[in-house]
This record gives structure tokens, C-alpha cells and sequence, in this order.
């Protein structure tokens, strides 16, 4: 059976989480999950560069013993050290971790002492009143606790959106091998580019339906089938990732296209439209009568009640169909659309590739620039220039710059916000480079009048440019600090600075609805990879998802401007 990436980032963050509660070396769990981390964000996989005999130490934060442990994982599916800490701690305890409010320490006092080893036992030991008994815990935290658990309880699980994609694509061409099958599409939250997907829906068309449902239930990866009939199933893959394929008529795939892919929200809306031109809707076409009015396309399908086609990212029912009636939906911007990268390190700092490996990348991805943009010094575990270092790789750009045709290195810094709004390197150095990328990485429990302020307060340093993960959050790992975010906007287009969208797969950062204020303010986004190395340029594509799902065309873009243009919206108008 394949190994994904995401299988391996799994175990290794259950190694670090049960390393962390047997009170591990700190660095020990860190790297773990550092290397669970650059596994999740990488497109290429693993197992098959092994295959390909290529050395994995090169991957940043992998040294000769993570290497050794991918190895056995992705030769075994299983590994030694996992199975280990497994007998000495109850796997189900790293579940308690995810409790709001649980760190590690708790959970092992509340193991040791309690003996709780579920979140069932966790919820009886607080109804009990057990948990205020323990130092450090008292009836505040108990109580605290017992709402945590209720909440987490009815929250499902999802998968964030390029995880989802390691299994969903491997799988699509696996359902398109399948002979008499002609096509297979993707629908659902993936199809609208969501941050993150709950399930993922397939849509099939094929002679022999009974076929394709005995070999989709047959894929090695099937750890459970939850249904199976004439026409659709249901399964869940080993990975916990719930797919449902459907087998559809030719005639009607255009009608179960729109349907599956929603939203929900967005369908209600189509549905209502339907009936006011007394038709009927539904995932096999659209009627008058019982008579087939359209449904093999999904233009027709929108034509049919009076609509031009809506791209899915807009589908979510926050005015794309008043905008489609009015002929003003926006032409989102595309990949194609852009010319080069605002945010990317290398070796100097925590990147992975030399200066010339990252240019030369960029070049192949068709873009005219590459902005090289290191951590700043207060940032030391990633190495952060201070002004030496600094000068020394912007002699080393110049020098590049020189030598390489038709790809332009940028000057920048990923400049750390300090908590009163200062930046981390004098304003000397940076008005040397073409662009300061601005951003926060420490204290992020300010309130949210102060966290506004010190974000203002950066941004009216001549320098700055552009703001990098305006929000900070991590999905499903750290929720967005609390900002002002109209105000920081604002600010931006009184000052001349841009936000930007972070395509990292953990951050997806600018968020959706704050694209579409960014763009209502005229304040321009830049979609920058945040590349470590050069494979993760690839990640741009989930940022131009998400600028979509944004509303956002090609002219709201600061990196669609070809690089003399960009070069004068750089410029800051001193004031
Ligand atoms: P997810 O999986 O939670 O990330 O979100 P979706 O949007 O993929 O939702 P899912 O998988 O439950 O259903 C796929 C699509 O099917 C959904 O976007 C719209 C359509 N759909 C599902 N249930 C209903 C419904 O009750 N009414 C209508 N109109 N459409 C539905
Ligand atoms: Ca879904
Ligand atoms: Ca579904």
C-alpha cells in the first residue's frame, strides 16, 4: 500500500504528543513535529523519492534519524519507536491532548494520578469532581475542562485542504483506470477550494456502475465501507478521510456536478431561483414537468434558471448570485495570472535551497521575480539575519542578479513585529532592500486593542511594505490573534502597504472573507508561497484557491504586476 506523506506527519505527531507526555527533551518533540509539519506542506512524496534512491536529509529538518524512521515507515506502514511509546502510554491519551486548555503536563497528572485515560473518563472524573482535587487544577480549570469536552465531542474532524488533496488525487486516477469509466470529478468543499474538507464527494460516470462500485470499495487504502448500493458508497480510508462516490447518468452530470459541489447554502439559494421560474432543481436535472429541461453541463444547468455559470469558489452564497443576475460576477484571478513571488527563504536562514536553486524554480514556474525574504534576527531558531548577514546576501543577490537572465532576485526580510510595533532591524538596513515583509511571531495573546496597535504601529515605518499571515493562525492548530482586521486594512491603503495571502498550507492566510474586505478597500493582496524550498512553490495553488474563494481578480493581485510596475507600487511615498 502507498505511504502518503500525511500518514508519516501522522505518526510523527503522535510520537511527538506521546514523547511530550513522558516529559520527553523538549528539542526531541520539536523536531518531530517539525518534520510532521514539512511533511504535511509538501507536494512531492516521500516514499516515492526512496523509491528514486534520492537522499531525504536534504529535506529541511530531517537529519539521518528521522530519515532512518520515514524509511521504516514507508517500507513497514508501522514504526518501532510509535509502537514502543504506545505500550508505555495508552494511544488514546494523545485524543486528550486535543482538549482545549489539556497541555501535557495536565494530561500526564491526570493519567498518573486519575488514572484517566479517554476523554469518557476525562468527562466522568470532572462530573465527579475529581480533577479539582489535583494540584493545579482547582474547580475553575475543572469546569473549564467539562465544557472543552463538550464542544470537542461535537466537533468533526477535517482535513485541511492540500492534506486532503495527498488522498483525493491518488485516488481520482486509481477510479479513472477503471475500464468502462470515462470521467471522474471532484466535487464538495475540495472542488470549492476550502480550507478545509470534511469529506470528499465523487462524482462518476461509467457503462457499469455496479463495476466501478465493487473496485472503488476494493481500493487498498478502504479501511471501512459505512455503505454500498447500485449507485454510490461510502467509505472511510485508513487515513480517517470519509470519501462518497456516486455513479451519475452522462445526461444529468452537469445537474449532480451542481449539486454535490454546493454549498448547501448556495443550492438553497439556485433552488429558490428554480421555482420562482416555475422549474424544479435536483441533482439529475433540471425539470418542467417531469420533462428534462438541461443537466449535462453545469452551464446549462445555471443557464436554464436565467444564470451565467458561477465559479465553485464563489458558491457560498455571500452575494455571488445577486452578482450573476446583475452580469457583475468578478473574473477571479488564475494561476497563469502570476508573475512572481513575494515571500520565500533559503539556506541563509531555515530554507532548504541555495539563492540561485529558488531563482532558477521560480523561472520554471514562468515568473519575472523572486523576492528573497529571510527571518529577521529576533527570530533565532530560524537562524534570523542580523544587518551583516543581511548586507552579505544582498551583495550575494546583486552579484546573482548579474549573472541570471530572465528571472529577477528582490531584496527583501520577513522582518519580525516586536511587541511594541518596533521592527527587529534598523531602519538603515532596511532601506536598502526593495520590499520589508512584516511580520508577527511572538505574543500572541495580546488584546486585541493591543495587537491592533503594535500591527499600526509597524506599518508606519517608512520601510514596510507588505504584511505577511496577517492573522497568524494555523489551521486546526492556533487560532487567529485577535485584531482589528477593517482597521489594519485601512491602515494599509493610508500608508501604501499590502496584506498577504500566505499559501502555505497550514496558514491559508489572508482568510477568505478578508479578501473580499481587502479588495472592497482597495487595498492590493499578494499571494506568496512562503517557499522553503522550491517545491513548495507549488503550494501557490491553494493561495490562488483561496484568493478566489476571496473574490479576487487579477487586478487586485500585487504580484500580477509585471516587475517595473511592481518596482514603483514598492516604493513607499515618504511621509
Ligand atoms: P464538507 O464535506 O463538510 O467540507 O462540505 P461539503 O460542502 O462538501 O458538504 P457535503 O459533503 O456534506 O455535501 C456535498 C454537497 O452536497 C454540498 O456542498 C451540497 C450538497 N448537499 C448535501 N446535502 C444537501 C442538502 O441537504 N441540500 C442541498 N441543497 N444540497 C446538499
Ligand atoms: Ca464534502
Ligand atoms: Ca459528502
Amino acid at each position: 500500500m502507498p505511504v502518503h506523506n500525511a500518514d508519516i506527519a501522522k505518526i510523527f505527531e503522535e510520537i511527538a504528543d506521546l514523547l511530550e507526555i513522558e516529559n520527553a527533551n523538549p528539542f526531541r518533540v520539536r523536531a518531530y513535529r517539525n518534520a510532521a509539519r514539512q511533511l504535511q506542506g509538501m507536494g512531492e512524496s516521500v516514499a516515492e523519492m526512496i523509491s528514486r534512491g534520492e537522499d531525504l536529509t536534504g529535506l529541511p529538518g530531517i537529519g539521518d534519524d528521522l530519515a532512518g524512521k520515514i524509511a521504516e515507515i514507508v517500507e513497514t506502514g508501522d514504526s518501532r519507536l510509535l509502537q514502543k511509546l504506545q505500550k508505555q502510554t495508552p494511544p488514546s491519551i494523545t485524543e486528550l491532548l486535543k482538549i482545549p486548555g489539556l497541555g501535557p503536563k495536565r494530561v500526564r497528572a491526570l493519567y498518573h494520578e486519575l488514572d484517566v485515560q479517554t476523554v469518557e473518563q476525562l468527562a466522568r472524573a470532572a462530573q465527579d469532581g475529581r480533577i479539582r482535587e489535583l494540584p493545579g487544577f482547582g474547580t475553575k480549570t475543572e469546569q473549564t475542562i467539562l465544557q472543552a469536552i463538550t464542544a470537542h465531542v461535537t466537533k468533526q474532524k477535517r482535513f485541511k485542504l492540500a492534506v486532503a488533496a495527498q488522498y483525493a488525487e491518488p485516488l481520482k486516477k486509481y477510479l479513472e483506470k477503471i475500464p468502462d469509466v470515462s470521467q471522474v470529478m471532484l466535487a464538495g468543499s475540495y472542488r470549492r477550494f476550502k480550507e478545509t474538507v470534511g469529506d470528499i464527494d465523487i462524482l462518476v460516470t461509467a457503462t457499469n456502475a455496479e463495476k466501478v462500485m465493487d473496485r472503488f470499495v476494493a481500493y487498498d487504502e478502504v479501511k471501512k465501507i459505512s455503505a454500498k448500493g447500485g449507485t454510490r458508497a461510502t467509505v472511510i480510508l485508513q487515513s480517517g478521510l470519509q470519501v462518497d462516490v456516486r455513479v451519475v447518468k452522462k445526461e444529468s452530470l452537469g445537474a449532480a456536478l451542481q449539486y454535490f459541489t454546493g454549498s448547501k447554502a448556495h443550492n438553497i439559494e439556485i433552488r429558490r431561483l428554480a421555482q420562482e421560474r416555475k422549474l424544479k432543481i435536483s441533482e439529475y436535472g433540471v425539470f418542467k414537468g417531469n420533462k428534462p429541461v438541461s443537466g449535462s453541463t453545469e452551464e446549462s444547468v445555471y443557464r436554464a434558471i436565467g444564470l451565467p455559470w458561477i465559479a465553485p469558489e464563489l458558491r457560498e452564497n455571500r452575494g455571488e448570485i445577486e452578482a450573476a443576475r446583475a452580469g457583475k460576477l468578478p473574473k477571479l484571478v488564475e494561476f497563469a495570472d502570476l508573475k512572481g513571488d513575494l515571500h520565500a527563504h533559503t539556506q541563509a536562514t531555515d530554507g532548504h535551497d541555495t539563492l540561485r536553486k529558488m531563482a532558477e524554480a521560480a523561472r520554471e514556474h514562468g515568473f519575472e521575480y523572486i523576492a528573497i525574504t529571510e527571518h529577521s534576527r529576533r527570530l533565532t531558531v530560524a537562524h534570523g539575519l542580523d544587518p551583516q548577514r543581511l548586507r552579505k546576501q544582498i551583495l550575494e543577490i546583486d552579484k546573482l542578479n548579474g549573472q541570471l537572465k530572465n528571472i529577477t532576485l528582490l531584496k527583501g526580510i520577513e522582518v519580525d513585529i516586536l511587541e511594541d510595533g518596533r521592527l527587529d532591524l534598523p531602519n538603515d538596513v532596511l532601506s536598502e532592500l526593495d520590499l520589508v515583509v512584516g511580520a508577527v511571531h511572538s505574543k500572541f495573546h495580546l488584546s486585541r486593542a493591543k495587537q491592533t496597535e503594535r500591527i499600526l504601529r509597524a506599518m508606519d515605518h517608512p520601510y514596510f511594505t507588505i504584511l505577511a499571515h496577517p492573522t497568524g493562525r494555523l489551521i486546526e492548530n492556533r487560532e487567529p490573534y485577535d485584531v482589528d482586521m477593517l482597521r489594519i486594512i485601512r491602515q494599509a491603503r493610508e500608508r501604501g502597504c499590502f496584506l498577504e495571502l500566505n499559501a502555505h498550507p497550514e496558514r491559508m492566510d489572508l482568510l477568505d472573507i478578508y479578501c473580499q474586505m481587502s479588495r472592497d478597500e482597495e487595498v492590493l493582496v499578494a499571494i506568496n508561497s512562503d517557499a522553503h524550498r522550491i517545491q513548495d512553490f507549488d503550494n501557490l495553488v491553494y493561495g490562488i484557491g483561496q484568493a478566489r474563494r476571496g473574490w479576487l481578480e487579477k487586478k487586485d493581485v500585487l504580484n500580477t504586476r509585471p516587475l517595473k510596475l511592481l518596482r514603483s507600487l514598492l516604493k513607499r511615498t515618504m511621509t
